[in-house]
């Protein structure tokens, strides 16, 4: 059966863009076809300055959100990344057959190294290092497949070498992983900024539909997302990207292809009036389903525990695995 193994970061609340680039798959389609992980990747989040309450409050959020998405502990296995230990075992030896070139040369490493600088911050080695962490947290599994917005696609090639290598080197150990991406909104735009990603750790709060943000809330960030000059509804993610964000998020909630969806309007109010609801049309079961899991915080946690433990004794054999062929002697 074909494993597929997928995360999230708990840096901040989780927005859109996670919602319809990667987590509504996992319930939908991923947990029925194949055999599925999906967890809440809490080590990434240190990589950047942080609050520990905060990071444990986001953890436990992630958790029950990702349960409120359809995600269902019968058909896959939901964890927590620090709750087993194979991730950081396996990543320190795949930081041995990484290179510091490639790792500096991972645009999300830039990128959010410039952030933490011009927010004050210095730049934490383990921000450097994160794209092994998450080689590890895929490679553990045996996973052939990896869904996950088109942001990560650099990160899954990366473990790919990391596997192919790793297996030239000291013998066949890992499986080699693929991603795959939603057709339509595999990069989900902020709507104040459409060239730049709907992220949950950026500032522009105005621009990120939040999952858990009300209805009203949802509505106005819609109705004030910046278009451009033109006047007519095309498809055009090069020279319209505000108007091609919206469409692309209006096909994924309700469905079509955003190009015919396109034809279909006269105006920017009407085309994001259509959206606004379609997306609040989307977050509704959702909302409602996490508001009932949060009047039950024991169910959340004993489905993590449970989760816990599956996934260990997963993981454990192909690490165990991996420390042998790579020269290690055996505990016992
Ligand atoms: N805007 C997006 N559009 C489509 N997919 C997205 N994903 C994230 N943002 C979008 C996908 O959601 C999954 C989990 O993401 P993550 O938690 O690894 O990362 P993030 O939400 O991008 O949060 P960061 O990295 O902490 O913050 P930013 O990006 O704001 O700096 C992944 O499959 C991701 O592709």
């Amino acid at each position: 059966m074909t494993r597929v193994f997928s995360g999230i970061k708990p840096t901040g609340h989780l927005t859109l863009g996670n919602y319809l680039g990667a987590m509504r798959r996992w319930a939908a389609v991923d947990q029925h076809r194949a055999d599925a992980l999906f967890c809440v990747v809490d080590l990434h989040a240190l990589t950047v300055d942080h609050d520990p309450a905060r990071v444990r409050r986001l953890s436990r959020q992630a958790a029950t959100l990702l349960l409120a998405t359809g995600v269902d502990p019968k058909l896959c296995t939901v964890f927590v990344q620090s709750h087993v230990d194979e991730h950081t075992r396996l990543s320190y030896v795949l930081e041995c057959v990484a290179t510091d070139g490639e790792m500096r040369r991972m645009v999300q490493y830039k990128e959010k190294a410039a952030r933490e600088q011009r927010r004050g911050g210095s730049v934490r080695l383990s921000l450097l290092t994160y794209p092994v962490l998450m080689a590890a947290d895929i490679l553990a599994y045996g996973t052939d497949e990896v869904p996950v917005g088109d942001d990560q696609a650099p990160h899954v090639e990366l473990t790919r070498d990391l596997a192919v290598r790793f297996n030239q080197r000291y013998g066949h150990t890992f499986v080699v992983p693929r991603a795959t991406h939603p057709a339509v909104a595999a990069r989900v735009m902020n709507l104040q900024d459409p060239l730049s990603k709907m992220g949950k750790s950026d500032d522009v709060g105005p621009g990120i539909v939040y999952l858990l943000d009300e209805p009203d809330v949802v509505r106005k960030k819609v109705m004030r997302a910046v278009t451009d000059s033109g006047r007519d509804v095309v498809y055009d993610r090069e020279e319209r990207p505000g108007v091609a964000n919206l469409l692309e998020i209006l096909a994924a909630c309700s469905g079509g292809d955003p190009e015919t969806l396109g034809d279909a309007y006269e105006s920017y109010g009407a085309l994001k009036k259509d959206t606004a609801e379609a997306v609040v049309e989307v977050l509704k079961p959702l909302r409602e389903r996490h508001k009932e899991l949060c009047a039950d915080p024991g169910h959340v946690e004993g489905v993590l525990r449970d989760g816990a433990e599956r996934a260990r004794a997963m993981a454990r054999p192909v690490v165990d695995a991996a420390y042998r062929a790579i020269g290690l002697l055996p505990a016992s």
